[in-house]
């Protein structure tokens, strides 16, 4: 039996996330086409019969100047520190840029690495195949491209990161696949398809806190969330004509969390307005943007 923590690292938008989702088999983690999705580190374990790799998605590394960028930034950190190994996920249809280099040589130097070139289905080969040449370059990683939306060439990636587990107890019991509370997973459903179906210019100032999640007799799981924005001029737009927009957000999410429940589901959304509110540490604590002691 072999078991490790495994840091899933990399740029907005590389596609961290649907590849936690798809080596664990179950979505652990929300995705979206923007960047910055990912806030909190997000705990998906892989079990089988001789290992338990337990990955660490995190959010995307960028540089923002709030304090939930701040937050966000701890987050990589501390999942860097904690892990065993590094996945490092890379576009794959993207150019490689000087800065990404120099931080997978840095990170090589002082972790296990595996580089994984994922988006191949969409890469460019000749580009892909040089992004490849120039990582080679770099002593001691591994290199693996994929695609994580048509789960391609997993199973070789799982190998190669099998042999950077080092443990022999396993740290989770294995029906378990995330660390998250069904209230977060709740909170990150809402935003997921917030995310999804509003437009460019709100998204990034959106934040999700559930007031209420309660099962009741009757079996039914009610949630009351907030979908807290920035601006007073956000509200219409979130709301949309005659409240279409909420509504098709509502529906979606509803739909999920009736999966992730297992059972029936009342959800009800309001949208509030907290201009600052990336900057304000006492929104902050309540949607748990906070530092976990
Ligand atoms: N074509 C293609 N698209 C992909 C692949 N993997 C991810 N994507 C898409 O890339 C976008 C970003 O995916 P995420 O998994 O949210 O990326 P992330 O790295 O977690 O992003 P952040 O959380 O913002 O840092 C989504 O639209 C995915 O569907 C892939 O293998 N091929
Ligand atoms: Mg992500």
């Amino acid at each position: 039996m072999k078991s490790g923590f495994i840091a899933v690292l990399g740029l907005p938008n590389a596609g961290k996330s649907t590849l936690t989702n798809a080596l664990v088999g179950e979505k652990v983690s929300i995705v979206s086409w923007r960047p910055q999705t990912t806030r909190d580190k997000i705990i998906g374990i892989v079990n089988d019969e001789d290992s338990q790799i337990v990955l660490i998605d995190t959010p995307g590394i960028h540089e923002g100047k709030s304090k939930l960028a701040a937050f966000m930034a701890d987050e990589v950190t501390s999942a860097r520190s904690g892990s065993d190994g590094a996945l490092y996920v890379l576009d794959g249809s993207r150019i490689l840029e000087k800065q990404t280099f120099e931080f997978i040589r840095s990170l090589a130097a002082t972790t296990p690495t595996v580089v994984v070139v994922n988006k191949m289905d969409i890469a460019d080969k000749a580009l892909a195949m040089q992004t490849v040449a120039r990582l080679s370059e770099i002593k001691g990683i591994e290199i693996v491209p994929i695609s994580a939306t048509k789960k391609e060439n997993l199973d070789e990636l799982l190998a190669v990161v099998k042999k950077m587990l080092k443990d022999d107890v396993p740290y989770y019991p294995e029906d378990m696949y995330t660390d998250k509370p069904l209230r977060f997973m709740a909170a990150e459903i809402v935003r997921e398809k917030a995310l999804k179906f509003l437009l460019a210019e709100i998204p990034h100032g959106i934040g999700v806190e559930v007031r209420k999640f309660e099962t009741g007799e009757d079996g039914v799981t009610r949630i009351e969330a907030d979908v807290i924005c920035e601006k007073e001029t956000h509200k219409p737009i979130i709301i949309g004509k005659g409240g279409a927009t909420l509504k098709r957000i509502s529906v979606a999410a509803r739909k999920e969390l009736e999966s992730l429940v297992d059972g029936q589901v009342y959800l009800r959304l309001f949208v509030k307005v907290k201009s600052g509110w990336q900057d304000d540490g006492n929104v902050l604590n309540l949607l748990g943007y906070v530092k976990k002691k």
